[in-house]
């Protein structure tokens, strides 16, 4: 193998990699040392802003399958039998930050990318199928509550408590964080949801609400608190290590895609509003009905090119499927592309892994920092046009929709008969964590709240698990008042 030149970033053969230009062997260094400049300029600036939330994560590219046929839902080219998808898929924490340990108790993100015919479709969900809150407005004060003080930088369980227990929308998803949700063994045992309700519309233009859920094929038990203290600190990358290896192994995690559907009309006489997003929609309502597989079984090459850079957004939806009036959604519809246009710059969308790859783009956009593309000279960059450029089609776009009318408000959404706060956390803790996950569930939220210092706060947090379930509550009581708890 020839030895190449290191070169300069425009192509010029560089003097040295080891030292400096300086007048004599002990002088000043030169600033027209432009080398040394360009080394020390560009590595100044190699880092980009974290993600405010989500900052710690890893991926891998994969392909999705459809299995089924579910075409009288959708007619998304993706969601069509048998079609093959290439995909992206991010898993991440919340709260961390970007060096933070993998197993500190968290939700965890679970992203997806699907590099569609139409355009790139985005699954951007959770391990969970709820979330916290149910109105975007509350999302930066949230996430303040469980991130760090402002004066110290130190996490504080006052803050986390204070918020949750003044938020009892909160108590659903609290439920599964504090359980064993909150540390899977690894990202590829872990399901992903995509949390909302969205629309799909199928050819004949009739419209459906659906839910996503992927199911892992990959099951080991979630790992205890004690456990997960010792990985934390002798391994910081605990799970992006275990997806790396298992993918360069061979090993490609797996999971099976389903979805409920619930038919359009229904959601208006449903027994709770189907758009909140901090309800399930049982499935004894509404069954699971498969569609296909995604199967994660390529590596990326370049972590931070490929994974750092890499933009999820709900915003990027494609013809067929479409959002749903649920607040959160909307609010995320804005914020996804905004952090992006910040944290990865305006052109971010050019960028190979955010860039469709089996699409083309025909789009009016143009200029901007950092912009590579560009058309042709004698194509028209404005619409409409006399020159044959691309037009806007509806029956293209095949944009999803439902009826609104009202006056401007600001209030909770129309209340459905079995609406409640904490309705659908007591079930999930009575009836589907058995004694073993009931127990860990106990011992982890009194581990959390006793470190609450506040009084106040402290008795808020016990009524809350009080208005979860009567008998939890007493038993956390009894916990945190016991001498060793105090
Ligand atoms: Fe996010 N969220 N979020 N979030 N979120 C971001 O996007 C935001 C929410 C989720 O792997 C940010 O590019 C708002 C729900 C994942 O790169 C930001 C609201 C769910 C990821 C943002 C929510 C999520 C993010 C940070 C309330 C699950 C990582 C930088 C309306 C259903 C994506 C960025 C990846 C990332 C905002 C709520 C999941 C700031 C305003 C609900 C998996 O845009």
């Amino acid at each position: 193998m020839t030895q190449e030149n290191t070169t300069s970033q425009t192509g010029t053969p560089v003097v040295s990699d080891a030292h400096s230009l300086t007048t004599g062997p002990d002088g000043v260094v030169a600033l027209h040392d432009r080398y040394l400049v360009e080394k020390l300029a560009q590595f100044a600036r190699e880092r980009i802003p974290e993600r405010i939330v989500h900052a710690k994560g890893g991926g891998a590219f994969g392909e999705f399958v459809v299995t089924e046929d579910v075409s009288r839902f959708t007619k998304a080219a993706v969601f069509q039998p048998g079609a093959k998808t290439e995909t992206l898929q991010r898993f991440s924490s919340v709260a961390g930050e970007q060096g933070s340990p993998d197993t500190w108790r968290d939700v965890r993100g679970f992203s997806v990318k699907f590099y569609t015919t139409e355009g790139n479709y985005d699954i951007v969900g959770n391990n969970t199928p709820v979330f916290f809150i149910r109105d975007g407005i509350k999302f930066p004060d949230f996430i303040h509550s469980q991130k760090r003080l402002p004066g110290s930088g130190l996490r504080d369980a006052d803050m986390q408590w204070d918020f949750w227990s003044l938020s009892p929308e909160t108590a659903h998803q609290v439920t599964y964080l504090m359980g064993d949700r909150g540390l899977p063994r690894s990202w590829r045992e872990m399901p992903g949801y995509g949390s909302h309700t969205y629309q799909w519309i199928n050819a004949a233009g009739e419209r459906f609400w659906v839910k996503y859920h992927f199911k892992n094929q990959q099951h080991a038990p979630a790992i205890g608190n004690a456990e997960a203290e010792i990985i934390a600190g002798a391994d910081a990358d605990y799970y992006r290590r275990d997806l790396y290896e298992a993918i360069e192994a061979g090993n490609f995690p797996k999971w099976d895609v389903y979805v409920q559907v619930m038919p359009y009309e229904e959601a208006k006489t449903y027994r709770f509003n189907p758009f909140d997003l901090t309800k399930v929609w049982p499935h004894s309502d509404y069954p699971l009905i498969k569609v296909g597989t995604h199967t994660l079984n390529r590596n990326p090459e370049n972590f931070f090119a490929q994974i750092e850079q890499a933009a999820f957004s709900p915003a990027n939806t494609v013809p067929g499927i479409g959002l749903s009036p649920d607040k959160m959604l909307m609010a995320r519809v804005f914020s996804y592309p905004d952090a992006q246009r910040y944290r990865v710059g305006t052109n971010y969308a050019e960028i190979p892994v955010n860039a469709p790859h089996a699409a083309p783009v025909h789009s009016y956009t143009q200029d901007g920092q950092g912009r590579h593309g560009f058309k042709p000279a004698s194509a028209p960059d404005y619409a409409p046009n006399s020159f044959g450029g691309p037009v806007a089609d509806p029956a293209a776009a095949g944009e999803g929709s439902w009826e609104t009318d009202g006056p401007l408000v600001r209030t909770a959404a129309i209340l459905h008969s079995e609406d409640s706060d904490f309705g659908q956390a007591g079930t999930l803790y009575r009836d589907v964590y058995d004694d073993a996950a009931k127990a860990r569930f106990l011992e982890t939220i009194t581990g959390a709240i006793s470190g609450v210092q506040n009084d106040g706060i402290r008795e808020r947090a016990i009524q809350y698990w009080t208005n979860v379930d009567a008998n939890l509550g007493a038993q956390l009581r009894a916990n945190l008042e016991a001498p060793a708890a105090a």
